[in-house]
This record gives structure tokens, C-alpha cells and sequence, in this order.
């Protein structure tokens, strides 16, 4: 089962994981376990105090090392009782390496990970140093704090845990794994307006339609991230399709 720790000041966010979905299903099947830790509850003083103003000045307030370091201790030591050698802890911000498949894939192989899910201006420089193993970032943005970029990696990880998704909708045809954007997709009703469903999905001939959809896959890509295009080799079928992908889009 794999060991999901979060620390975090608003707790009840992660109802949103826990829940509802594919990840509040595998929670329900013990595919994973994830326990909170609010810094708060470590705050030394009466206040519980867990933020300070910035030295040097400056607008906002930042994350004291000791809730926080504290809560990690706590976090790390019940990996630990649950099996983990090593723990790792995480923290989300928007100076952190940007998360690619690749590294979630290792994420998932780990026995659990620890989240730390700052607020305010950040955390405290020397609690990173002394108590991070690693910072992600979702994106190049900042959002209010943490805790929704530490839903996308626990969401993105309990995807790939074996049982999460059955074979139909298994992680393996989910679109970064082949290194391709997803082809389009269908559903009933079959005439909507003037936009008609692809003749070749109401074909039921399969071969076909997975060709169609490797060559939408790869038109797709090739016009809205090209750039991961440069890093997949194309075989020789797929550089033909993308060819007729091409070709059909200039009306030849
Ligand atoms: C808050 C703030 C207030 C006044 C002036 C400047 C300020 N910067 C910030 C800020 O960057 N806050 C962050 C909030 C501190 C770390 C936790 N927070 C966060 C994480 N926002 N966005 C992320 C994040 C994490 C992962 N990937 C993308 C964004």
C-alpha cells in the first residue's frame, strides 16, 4: 500500500483525493493510505503560531522551520513504521524541477512519499535545506499555496499503482506514457449538429481505427507540442502517418 503523508495547514483539502474519483476508489481499496500532519499542531507557543514577517522586510509573512520541521519528523517516522527504508519528502513550489511522467513513474515505484505543502510568501529557507529531499513544481505559475500542486502528484502517482484503473482504462494508454498528445474522442449521439462523428469510429473495423487514432495522436502533437515530438523518435509507420496527417490537413 503505498504511504502518502501530507503536511499542510488546510487538511480538509484533500477531501477532494480522498473522496471522490478513481483516487477516493483506490483509497476505498487500500490501494493507498494518506495521513495529515498540520503544522499548527507543533507550533510551540499559545498562539500556535506558524508564520513570521520576512527578515530583510518585504510584503507577506513567512513559514517557521520549527511547526514544520516538527510535522516532517512526525511524517517521516510513520513512513517509516510503515515499512519504508528510506522516506522522501517533497516540496511544491514554483522553484522546483517540473514534474514530467518520467518522474512520476519513479514516484511510484518509492513505498510513499512526504508532501510539504507551504503557504504564505514560502517556508523558511533553512527548513528546505535541513528537511527537503526534493522541490516540483506543476507549472510556471504560483498559486495560492501547496496543496493543489501536491493533489496533481498524488493524483498522477495513484494512477500508475497497480489496481487504481482497470484494463480499460489503464495507465498505460494514458497519453504522456506513449509520449504523444491523446487523440480526439467520441460518444453518442452519433449526428450532432453539423459536427459529425469520424466515419472510421463507426466502422468497427479496429485496425482502422487504431491507425486513425495514432495519426490524430501524432497530427496532434505535431501542431500543439512539437516539442515532444523532438524527444520520440517517430518509427517509420508513424512518420508516414504523420505525413498523411499533413497532407490531409493542407486538402491534398
Ligand atoms: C506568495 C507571495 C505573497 C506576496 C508576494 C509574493 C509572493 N509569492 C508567494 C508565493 O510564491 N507563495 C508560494 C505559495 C510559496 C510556496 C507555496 N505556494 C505555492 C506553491 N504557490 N504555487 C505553488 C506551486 C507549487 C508547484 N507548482 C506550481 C506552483
Amino acid at each position: 500500500m503505498y504511504q502518502f503523508d501530507v503536511v499542510t495547514l488546510f487538511p480538509e483539502m484533500f477531501e477532494a483525493v480522498t473522496e471522490s474519483g478513481v483516487t477516493g476508489r483506490a483509497r476505498e481499496r487500500r490501494l493507498f493510505e494518506l495521513v495529515l500532519w498540520n503544522p499548527r499542531d507543533f507550533a510551540t507557543n499559545s498562539y500556535r503560531t506558524v508564520d513570521d514577517r520576512p527578515y530583510g522586510g518585504g510584503p507577506g509573512m513567512v513559514m517557521m522551520v520549527e511547526p514544520l520541521e516538527k510535522a516532517l519528523t512526525a511524517a517521516r517516522q510513520r513512513q517509516e513504521s510503515a515499512g519504508a527504508k528510506r522516506t522522501h519528502v517533497i516540496y511544491l513550489s514554483p522553484q522546483g524541477k517540473l514534474l514530467k511522467h518520467e518522474r512520476v513513474m519513479e514516484l511510484a515505484a518509492l513505498p510513499g512519499v512526504v508532501l510539504l505543502a507551504g503557504r504564505y510568501e514560502g517556508v523558511d529557507e533553512r527548513l528546505v535545506s535541513r528537511a527537503v529531499d526534493e522541490e516540483i513544481s506543476i507549472g510556471d505559475y504560483v498559486l495560492s499555496g501547496g496543496e493543489l500542486a501536491a493533489m496533481v502528484v498524488m493524483d498522477c502517482i495513484v494512477r500508475q499503482l497497480p489496481g487504481t484503473l482497470g484494463d480499460a482504462e489503464s495507465a498505460s494508454q494514458d497519453s504522456f506514457v506513449s509520449g504523444l498528445l491523446d487523440c480526439p474522442h467520441y460518444t453518442r449521439p452519433e449526428a450532432y449538429g453539423e459536427a459529425a462523428v469520424p466515419p472510421v469510429l463507426l466502422s468497427g473495423n479496429h485496425s482502422e481505427i487504431a491507425r486513425w487514432r495514432l495519426k490524430q495522436a501524432l497530427g496532434r502533437t505535431w501542431q500543439r507540442r512539437p516539442d515532444l515530438l523532438e524527444q520520440r523518435a517517430l518509427s517509420a509507420e508513424e512518420r508516414a502517418l504523420l505525413d498523411e496527417y499533413k497532407k490531409e490537413l493542407q486538402g491534398v
